[in-house]
C-alpha cells in the first residue's frame, strides 16, 4: 500500500489539472452534492461545482509537502480540527495503513494566478483533495473553506462506517485585502487566555490574518513589564464597573502569540498614549501631565488623562515599554493608538507622536495609530487607522500612510444592533447586522484610492462586556461579515446571497458554543 500511496502521490503532483489520484478500492456511487451551494464565509473568488463528492472518513489521510515551511503544521491543524469534530484520526504524513481509500493533499506551488501570499486552490474530486498554495498562510486559509465544506451530517449508508460528503469541483481563491484585523479591548474589561484564544479561533474559521490587543487604558494595564512592575501590581489591578482586573504575564502574552501564529494570525500590541493614561500614571505618578491628583478610575469617560510629553522619564520609560514588548511580539507592527488625547496640548501631542515613533522604529517595529496620529509629521511607512475622521484619513494617505479601515459608524462591534440591544454603546450608530455588511471600505472615504487600504479591522471596545457570552453577542453574527468585507471584493457581495450564507453558519457557532445575537432580520430557520 506504501508505495501506492506513492505513486498516488506523484499522480496527484504531476497532473494537477487532470482527474487523477482514481487509486480507489470500491467503487462508491457518490450521489450528486453541489459546491455552489455551500455556505461558504468569505465567499471565494471562483467556485466552478463538478457534482458529485469526495467521502471523508476514517479511511483518508492528509499529505503534506514535507520541505515546505510550515505546510505539515497545516495538515496536522486539520487532523485535529476533523478529530475534534468528527470523533475520528485522519494521519498526517505518516500512514502506511492497507485501508486507505482516500487522501487530502497539500501541496506548496509557485504557479498560483493570484501573488497574494495567502492564495490557495482546492481541487476537489472523488477519490482526493488537492490543496495548492504559495505559502503555509495560504494553506491555512485553504483548509478553513474544507472545513466548512464538511457538512453537518455524515451519510450512514454509503461505506460501513460514517462518511462525510463534500461536493466536488475546484475553488480559487485569494484575498482582497492584506490585512484583515479584529480588535478586542482587555483594558476596560479583562479577558483571560481562554477567552482570547476561544475568540481568535472563531476569527481564524473566517480568514482573519490579524488580532489587535487593546493592551492598556485609563482603566487598566494588562502586560507584564519586567522593568516597570507596578504597571500590573497597580494598574492592572482596575477595571470599569470596580472589578478585580488583570494582566497577561509576558509568558501568557507568547502563549497567545503562539496560538495565534499557529492559526496564522498576527497579533498587534497596543499602548495607548499620551491619552487613556490614568492606569500607567496612577502606578507611576512621574508620567502624569495633567497636573491633577490621580485616583483608579473605574468608570468609562474618556479624554482627561495624559502623559507629560516634555519628561525625558516618559521617553525613557516608553523605550523600556516598547523595547519588552516587541521582543516577544514578532508582528511587524507595533500600535501607539494616539486617540482622544484631549488633555495633551496639541503641540505636546505632536512632539508625542514623532518622538515615540522614533521610540517604535528603533525597536525594529512600523508604528500604527489611530487618525489623529496624522496631525503630527510621520513617517510615511507608519500606518493609520481610521475610526472617526476622514480628513485626518486622507491626510496621511497624502502623506504615503496606509490606512486600516474601521469606520466606528460602520465597523465598531461595540456598538448596539438596535435600541433593544442588551450590550453596547450607541455614540456612533446603531450597526444592525445588514448595515454591518453594506458598506465598502473602498469607497467609504471619498477620495481614497484602494492603494492606500491597508485592509479592515472591526475594534470591540470593552466597556460593556467582560466575559466570553458579552463579547460573543457583540461580535457575532456581525465579525462574519466583517471577514467578507476583507476578503471579498464588493463586486460579489451582495445580502440576500450573504443572508442565507449567514444562516448556514448556524451548526458551526452551535458546535462552538458562541453566543450569537438572534437578529429577527435573519430567518434563522427554527
Ligand atoms: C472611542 S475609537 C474610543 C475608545 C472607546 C470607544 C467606545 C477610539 C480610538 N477611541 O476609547 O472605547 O470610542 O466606542
Amino acid at each position: 500500500m506504501k508505495s501506492t500511496i506513492v505513486k498516488t502521490l506523484m499522480v496527484c503532483i504531476g497532473l494537477v489539472t487532470a482527474l487523477a489520484c482514481t487509486d480507489q478500492k470500491k467503487e462508491i456511487n457518490y450521489p450528486k452534492t453541489d459546491l455552489a451551494q455551500v455556505a461558504l464565509i468569505p465567499k471565494p473568488l471562483k467556485v466552478v461545482p463538478t457534482n458529485s463528492a469526495f467521502g471523508l472518513d476514517n479511511k483518508t489521510v492528509i499529505f503534506t509537502n514535507q520541505n515546505a515551511k510550515g505546510f505539515k503544521e497545516v495538515g496536522e491543524f486539520l487532523a485535529t480540527k476533523i478529530a475534534s469534530r468528527l470523533k475520528f484520526t485522519v494521519p498526517v504524513n505518516t500512514s502506511t495503513d492497507e485501508s486507505v481509500e482516500r487522501i487530502i493533499y497539500i501541496n506548496q506551488t509557485d504557479t498560483l494566478a493570484s501573488d497574494s501570499p495567502e492564495a490557495y486552490q482546492l481541487y476537489i474530486k472523488n477519490d482526493s483533495v488537492l490543496l495548492n498554495a504559495r505559502t503555509a498562510a495560504g494553506a491555512f486559509r485553504g483548509i478553513q473553506t474544507l472545513r466548512q465544506l464538511i457538512p453537518e451530517h455524515s451519510n450512514d449508508t454509503l461505506a460501513e462506517q460514517p462518511m462525510w460528503l463534500i461536493p466536488t469541483g475546484k475553488i480559487s481563491d485569494a484575498p482582497n485585502f492584506e490585512y484583515r484585523g479584529a480588535m478586542l479591548d482587555v483594558a476596560r474589561h479583562f479577558f483571560t487566555v481562554e477567552e482570547v484564544k476561544k475568540y481568535i479561533d472563531i476569527l481564524a474559521y473566517y480568514k482573519y490574518n490579524a488580532f489587535h490587543m487593546h493592551l492598556t487604558d485609563d482603566q487598566g494595564w494588562r502586560i507584564e513589564i519586567k522593568s516597570w512592575p507596578k504597571l500590573t501590581e497597580v494598574g492592572g489591578k482596575t477595571e470599569v464597573g470596580g472589578e478585580e482586573g488583570g494582566f497577561y504575564t509576558q509568558d501568557e502574552f507568547k502563549d497567545l502569540v503562539a496560538y495565534a501564529a499557529e492559526r496564522h494570525i498576527q497579533i498587534i500590541p497596543e499602548v495607548d498614549m499620551p491619552g487613556h493614561t490614568n492606569a500607567a500614571s496612577l502606578s507611576y505618578p512621574i508620567l502624569n501631565g495633567n497636573g491633577k491628583a490621580l485616583k483608579p478610575y473605574t468608570g468609562t469617560r474618556v479624554g482627561f488623562s495624559t502623559f507629560d510629553a516634555k519628561k525625558d522619564t516618559v521617553y525613557a520609560f516608553l523605550d523600556d515599554v516598547i523595547r519588552e514588548i516587541a521582543a516577544i511580539s514578532p508582528s511587524p507592527y507595533f500600535h501607539i493608538g494616539g486617540d482622544e488625547s484631549h488633555a495633551t496640548k496639541k503641540n505636546d501631542y505632536i512632539l508625542f507622536v514623532e518622538k515615540v515613533e522614533k521610540l517604535v522604529q528603533k525597536h525594529g517595529k512600523t508604528m500604527v495609530g489611530w487618525n489623529e496620529i496624522s496631525q503630527a509629521k510621520i513617517d510615511p511607512s507608519s500606518v493609520n487607522q481610521f475610526w472617526n475622521e476622514p480628513h485626518n484619513a486622507l491626510v496621511a494617505a497624502e502623506n504615503g500612510n496606509k490606512i486600516i479601515m474601521s469606520p466606528a459608524k460602520k465597523a465598531y462591534l461595540d456598538m448596539k444592533y438596535d435600541t433593544l440591544s442588551k450590550h453596547g454603546l450607541n455614540w456612533a450608530a446603531y450597526i444592525p447586522v445588514n448595515d454591518a455588511y453594506n458598506w465598502d471600505p473602498e469607497t467609504y472615504v471619498e477620495g481614497l484610492s484602494k492603494e492606500s487600504i491597508l485592509g479592515i479591522e472591526a475594534p470591540l471596545w470593552s466597556e460593556t462586556i467582560s466575559n466570553s457570552f458579552e463579547l460573543e453577542y457583540l461580535a457575532f453574527p456581525r465579525a462574519i461579515g466583517y471577514a467578507e468585507l476583507g476578503w471579498t471584493p464588493a463586486a460579489q457581495r451582495d445580502w440576500a446571497d450573504y443572508k442565507n450564507r449567514l444562516v448556514g453558519q448556524v451548526p458551526y457557532m452551535n458546535y462552538m458554543d458562541i453566543n450569537f445575537y438572534r437578529t429577527n432580520l435573519i430567518d434563522w430557520g427554527d
